[in-house]
């Protein structure tokens, strides 16, 4: 096949490590959706279709991290493994799931020395698995996207990050919804501390994942320079219902940078794609210099765990969309949890871009 220009994946050669084996689900433990297989068809299928090259993450220190998290979160995921089996050796063989929290009227200001506690303090659910890879492959995937986002500093027009664990659930200091360094805002936030000489002062991101990127929303909500618009199931029925709405609209400095498409249930790509025209014409309207896609492939028809009725074929011409916007573009991987056509979905978008 003929590329117009070849596309860099940074690829997580460590993902893998990050391999929890149970989500709570109703008082149940269940098989945990988010599995390395995601990752490894995407990756297959890239090179099947013979889409640009693939090459591992460059190592970033630390700075690009505390840019975005706050040092107490970073130092817990550096930690949390071996805290866990340093209570009970047999802990080993179990995952770290989160059973208590700082809800509202509890202080987050102190960290607690209970573990149990500790996690809480960072987390936002029972629903994402910590193991003894957790760490490693996320740190790595972290590196995949400032890769990307350098591939794109460097004049590339547009580079891909290929890494899970996901990121836009991740707070500055939080983990939940399977994410724990949230990717799309350090791609962000490495666009705007190192695109100067490129003349880039404002970046977009936009989020296509079923899911709201609340994280993201958080992270960048009072920031001018930053706008973060999202398409995604309506929060009243879907993860991570309490973030998500329409009205949320950005806050201070940051009024106006903020725009949400809460989308309900069912929702075809006539739809999805008219409210796709839409933020795209706001990013437009807001003057980004540059382009960060939170890449979930969850809006499937054959989605497990999510209500959207995109085609595989759909997402050829969302990466055709997404191009058409015309902006240096960062292509962060997200969610999708059809594994069999994750693959085919996520690999259409970037055939579509290029
Ligand atoms: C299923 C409950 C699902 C959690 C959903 C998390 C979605 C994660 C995602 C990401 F992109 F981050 F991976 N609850 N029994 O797709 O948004
Ligand atoms: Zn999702």
């Amino acid at each position: 096949m003929a590329l117009k220009y070849p596309m860099k994946t940074f690829y997580n050669h460590l993902h893998a490590q990050h391999q929890g084996k149970f989500e709570m689900f109703r008082g149940a433990l269940v098989p945990c959706y988010e599995v390395p297989a995601r990752a490894d068809h995407v990756l297959a299928e890239l090179q099947r279709r013979k889409l640009g090259t693939v090459q591992p993450p460059l190592p970033f220190d630390d700075a690009a991290l505390t840019a975005i998290h706050s040092p107490r979160y970073l130092n817990f995921l550096a930690t949390a493994w071996d805290q866990w089996v340093a209570l009970d050796p047999a802990n080993a063989e179990r995952d770290i799931l989160p059973s208590v929290w700082a809800t509202r009227t509890f202080r987050t200001d102190i960290e607690p020395d209970n573990f149990s506690a500790k996690v809480g303090l960072y987390s936002s659910d029972a629903g994402t698995p910590f193991t003894s890879g957790t760490w490693v492959a996320a740190r790595a995937g972290a590196d995949c996207a400032l890769s990307a986002t350098q591939a794109v500093l460097a004049g590339d027009r547009a580079a891909f990050a290929l890494s899970r664990p996901p990121g836009h659930h991740a707070g500055m200091d939080f983990f939940g919804g399977y994410c724990f360094l949230n990717n799309a805002a350090l791609a962000a936030q490495h666009l705007l501390n190192q695109g100067k000489a490129a003349g880039i002062k404002k970046v977009a991101i936009l989020d296509v994942d079923y899911h709201h990127g609340n994280g993201t929303q958080a992270i960048f909500y009072d920031r001018p320079d930053v706008f973060y618009a999202s398409i995604h199931g309506d929060p009243r029925t879907e993860f991570p219902f309490f973030l998500g709405y329409a009205d949320e609209m950005g806050a201070g400095a940051g009024l106006g940078a903020n725009l949400n498409i809460p989308l309900p249930r069912g929702t075809d790509f006539a739809r999805w794609s008219a409210a796709l025209e839409h933020a795209l014409q706001a990013i437009t309207h807001f003057g980004a210099d540059a382009l960060v896609v939170s890449l979930g492939v969850d809006t499937f028809e054959g989605d497990p765990i999510s209500g959207f009725t995109l085609k595989s074929a759909d997402y050829l011409a969302v990466g055709q969309r997404l191009a058409a916007a015309g902006l240096p573009t960062v292509l962060v991987f997200e969610g999708g949890y059809a594994v069999a056509d994750v693959g085919v979905n996520a690999v259409n978008v970037v055939e579509g871009f290029l």
